[in-house]
């Protein structure tokens, strides 16, 4: 059986990470691009020399030809520039648009019927423009936000409870910004509902954190923004439509009536399979959790409205 294709569009910190992780766990051939010469050729000779310690064969290649993703099956664009201290994620607009309509152009043209996972941000405006730029249908072109939220508030609830991240389940939702919505009535540990584990004051403190906790880390690191967890995040999804899954995991997806949302990228679970996003699932949210989503919402039609008003400057 031949083996899967992976593009990775960007060689940076997530993309990086991405390459190593597909070479961990034997996901495929991959394919790792970048416009900086040196940079994926680097990484992927590194993480090459690594398999015979590993114990992984993986064919991994580094390019700065868009020749070279011909035929990939998935691609998982982090091209573009990452936020510093003191930037939101809004602010990266100008120049990430820029860089999304060259990268979803080349996707369009080398790797036509591929599913691509989007990570670069602002998130919600980014896979809205590939969606756009590529034509392609919406159930192959979705964004990495939610399982990396919903990663942060599952760990920041474990470590609260002394319990393993594994019995924390939840779900984040909503646009990849500060007011994205921790749905609280679906988060469970080991069954039981967090509200009958942790007082409220406490929750919402977890839950704040969990909306800052990208800002948490840019703070930290001072250079840039989170990559191990955002590429984890994004394998688990490529995994979920590589083994055909069948998964449900919460990404930004193309709506066009659910939630009574329509015609826009936005955080909701997904079913991920071979089909790419099978479906969408509708959870039932309390007024709180519909009116938190209602505000998200808008602010990822104004961030839309803002790429619209980029794209029209440099028409
Ligand atoms: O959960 C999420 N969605 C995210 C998103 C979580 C964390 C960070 N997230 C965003 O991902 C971040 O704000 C950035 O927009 C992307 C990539 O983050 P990364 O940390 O990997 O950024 P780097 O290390 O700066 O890498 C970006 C690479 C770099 O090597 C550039 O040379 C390359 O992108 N780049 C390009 N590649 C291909 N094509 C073009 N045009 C291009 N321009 C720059």
């Amino acid at each position: 059986m031949a083996r899967k294709k992976i593009a990775l569009i960007g060689a940076g910190n997530i993309g990086g990470t991405l390459a190593h992780l597909c070479a961990l766990k034997q996901l495929g051939d991959v394919v790792l691009f970048d416009v900086v010469d040196g940079l994926p050729q680097g990484k992927a000779l590194d993480i090459v020399e690594a398999g015979p310690i590993e114990g992984y064969d993986i064919n991994l290649t580094g390019t700065n030809s868009y020749t070279d993703i011909q035929g990939a099956d998935v691609c998982i664009v982090t091209a573009g520039l990452a936020r510093k201290p003191g930037m939101s994620r809004d602010d990266l607009l100008g120049i990430n648009c820029k860089i999304m309509r060259d990268v979803s152009e080349n996707i369009a043209k080398y790797a036509p019927t591929s599913f691509v996972i989007v990570i670069t941000n602002p998130l919600d405006a980014m896979v809205t423009l590939c969606k756009r730029v590529t034509g392609f249908p919406k159930n192959r072109v979705v964004g990495q936000a939610g399982v990396l939220d919903s990663s942060r508030y599952r760990t920041f609830i474990a470590q609260e409870l002394h319990v393993s991240v594994r019995n924390v389940t939840a779900m984040v939702l909503g646009g990849h910004g500060d007011d994205m919505v921790p749905v609280r009535s679906y988060c469970q540990v080991g069954g039981q509902p967090v509200e009958q584990l942790i007082p409220g004051p406490r929750l919402e403190a977890i839950e704040d954190r969990t909306r800052k906790a990208g800002g948490e880390i840019v703070a930290l690191l001072k250079t840039g923004s989170a990559f191990y967890s955002p590429a984890s995040a994004a394998i688990q999804m490529a995994e979920a439509f590589l083994f055909d899954k069948k998964q449900i995991l919460p990404c930004a997806a193309y709506l066009e009536g659910e939630y009574s949302i329509k015609d826009v990228y936005f955080g909701v679970p997904v079913v991920i399979g071979a089909g790419g996003i099978e479906r969408v699932v509708e959870l039932r949210l309390s007024d709180k959790e519909k009116s938190e989503m209602q505000v998200s919402v808008s602010h990822v039609q104004e961030l839309v409205t803002a790429m619209d008003n980029v794209l029209a400057q440099k028409a």
